[in-house]
Order: C-alpha cells, then structure tokens, then sequence
C-alpha cells in the first residue's frame, strides 16, 4: 500500500526509485484557478491562511484538478510573522508590507519565538489536509531567514534589497541576531507542520540569488542550517529553493537539505555537475513557457524530463511559481505528459 511517506514525490526526495518522476507547482494553489478565486472572494489573504476550512479547500484544489503527486500546504512565508505579532499585511498586487520596518536592535523585540499555541489553526489545517489527501504527501514550508529579513527590513518586497544590504555589512551582529530570531520562527513553522503531519518541507529562500557566494557562506548559510536543524529527529525530507541561485547551489544544499530546487537559468545538467550527485533536485521549467505553443513546451517538459534521468533523484516542477495568468489547463497537461513520458 502506498502512504505518503512512500510515495513518489518522497522517494524522489530520498534518492530512491521511483514508478515516475513526481510532479507538482510551486504556487499551483491561487489566482490561476478560477476555483481558487472564487472561494477567496472577500477574505483577504492572512484571514485566509488562518482559517482551516479554507486552507484545506485551496490546497486540495490543485490536487483534484491537476493530478499532481503533491500538496503544498497554502500560507505565505510571512504568516509566521504575523502569528508572533508583526505588524503586517499582503497587500493585494504587492505581497507582504510591514508596517513598521526593522532595522534596529530594538526593533528585535517585536520578533518573540513563535510558540505552537500561537497557531493552533495550522495544527488543525494540516491535518485535516492531510485526511483528505490520503497517499498524497503534503508538502509544509516556511521562508529562509534571509528571504523573511528582506521583507522586514525594506518594509516589503524590493528589487535591491539595500537596507537589507545595508544592514548585514554594516551592523553584522544586529544581523545575526536578526537572522537567528527569524530561524527559530520559520524552524518553528515547519516544525508545526511536520509534526501535524506534512511529509516533506521546502524551505523557500527566494531573493537570496541577490548575494555573492562569499556572503551567502558568511551571512545567510548558518541560519537555514539552523532553521532546518528545527526538523531534527523527524522524517521529512527537505527541498531548498530560491531564484537566481545558480551560483549557490551546492552551499544551499550543504545547509542540510536533502533536494535543491534549480531555477530555470540553469540546467538540470549543468546544476547535477555543481552538486556532485550528493542531492536530488527539483525544476526547472520556466513559467513563462507555460503560455507558449503545445509543441515549443512539451519539446522543454521533454528535455528537462531526459536531464533528470541523470540525477539520483529528481522532482518535477517550474523555476518559480506559476503566474496567475497561465491557463490551468495547460498545467493539467504537463502532469499527465511528465507522468507518461517517465513511466518505468
Ligand atoms: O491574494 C492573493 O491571492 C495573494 C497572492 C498570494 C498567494 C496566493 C501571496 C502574496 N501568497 C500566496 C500564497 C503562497 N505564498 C504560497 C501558496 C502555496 C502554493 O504554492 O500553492 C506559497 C508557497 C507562498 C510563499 C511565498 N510568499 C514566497 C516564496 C515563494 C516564491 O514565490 O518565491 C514569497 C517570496 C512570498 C511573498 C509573497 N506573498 C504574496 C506575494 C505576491 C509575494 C511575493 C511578493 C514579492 O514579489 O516580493
């Protein structure tokens, strides 16, 4: 019998053989299902992530209509923040902006640990999910210390990330203790999830591709190491991504992930020689190919399906999430492609 924690997508994970490559979206759940517009119609989004009947619906939608070998659990990286008391908001069009930005120490005072109490409705979310979904593992996640410090120190997204910058250089302690405060929140996060039931993790660090490796070592590296040390002594595998980290791949993965996700500036091939066969990868389609002609994209599907029959594992899925104006029929045809096209 097949249970999540033998299913496709985790044995990928693990390194292990699989029936076919396991497929799912970064963002499949949201604005590209008509589905998932209608049910969030007048609750603005942080209303949403904490309200478990809803969570569970969005997250299952994708699940129903795409065929996908998994679940991402439906948040946002900054929901953890807001559970310990951040003042802040998604805007609709923006994303994340927080009211008062951090950028002293004092300021760290607004960052307490985040306790399971302060979000009970996740426990409960995750598992009814998790009833739902049967064999289907769901994947849990939490943001990167460095990708939730960019939003907490520009105030909200940002293009340059120079008071982020800024900040690391020139106050490396406040930094640290920024970043470390930041790990034990999102470490406890996933450890929330897992424990109600998720059965893998991505830990998002998507605008970490902004810095040189010199300062990912020295600036970024211990602090998702710590992040994932929260998972210690349980047993869920660990996906790694963030965009523009071609450069980054191997020191991603060395912070203790067991798949790095690879964007699509680089191939599968070319991330497989930077990692030395030590990790299983996930990607690479670009999202943006998703709104080219059937035949232009199944040759891409194709390819990045023979690329990884090279890896000792690999999960299938874009190189960012999926814009909210792709055709969800299209994503229902790359599931069934990539399913037919690796059956062994
Ligand atoms: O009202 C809405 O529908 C708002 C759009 C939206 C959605 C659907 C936001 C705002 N967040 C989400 C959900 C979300 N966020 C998921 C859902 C699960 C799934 O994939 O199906 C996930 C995994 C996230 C994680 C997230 N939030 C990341 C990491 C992933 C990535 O895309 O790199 C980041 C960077 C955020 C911040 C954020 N939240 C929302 C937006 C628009 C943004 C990005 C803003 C920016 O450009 O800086």
């Amino acid at each position: 019998m097949t249970t999540p924690s033998s299913s496709n997508l985790v044995r990928a994970a693990r390194r292990q053989p699989v029936d076919h490559t396991p497929v799912w979206f970064m963002r499949q759940a949201g604005r590209s299902l008509p589905e998932y517009r209608k049910v969030r119609e007048g609750t603005a989004m942080l209303e949403a992530c904490r309200t478990p009947d809803l969570v569970t619906e969005i997250t299952l939608q994708p699940v129903r209509r795409h065929g996908v070998d998994a679940a991402i659990f439906f948040s946002d990286i900054v929901v953890p923040l807001a559970a310990v008391g951040v003042d802040l908001d998604i805007v609709p069009g923006t994303g994340p902006v927080v009211a008062q930005p951090v950028r002293s120490r004092a300021d760290l005072d607004r960052l307490p640990p985040l306790t399971p109490d302060l979000v009970p409705d996740i426990t409960e979310s995750v598992r009814q999910i998790v009833g739902e979904l049967g064999e289907i593992p769901l994947i849990g996640f939490a943001g990167a210390p460095f990708t939730l410090a960019s939003y907490l120190v520009e105030g909200g997204p940002s293009r340059n990330h120079e008071h982020t910058k800024a900040l690391m250089h020139g106050d490396p302690q406040l930094w640290s203790d920024l970043c470390e405060r930041l790990a034990a929140i999102s470490g406890a996060f996933l450890r929330v999830q897992v424990e109600a039931g998720a059965s893998a993790v991505q830990l998002f660090d998507s605008w970490v591709g902004a810095l040189p490796l010199a300062d990912y070592e020295r600036f970024v590296a211990p602090h998702s190491r710590a992040t994932f040390a929260h998972l210690d002594g349980l047993d869920a595998p660990k996906i790694h991504f963030g965009v523009g980290t071609g450069e980054l791949l191997p020191a991603m993965g060395a912070v203790g992930a067991d798949v790095v996700g690879v964007d699509y500036r680089v191939s599968l091939t070319d991330a497989l020689a930077r990692l030395d066969g030590s990790y299983a990868v996930q990607g690479n389609l670009d999202p943006a190919l998703l709104f080219a002609p059937w035949e232009a994209l199944e040759a891409e599907v194709r390819r990045i399906v023979e690329e990884g029959r090279a890896a000792p594992g690999h999960i299938f899925n874009l190189g960012h999430g999926v814009l909210p104006t792709t055709d969800p029929e299209v994503l229902t045809r790359v599931v069934d492609l990539v399913h037919e096209i690796s059956a062994r």
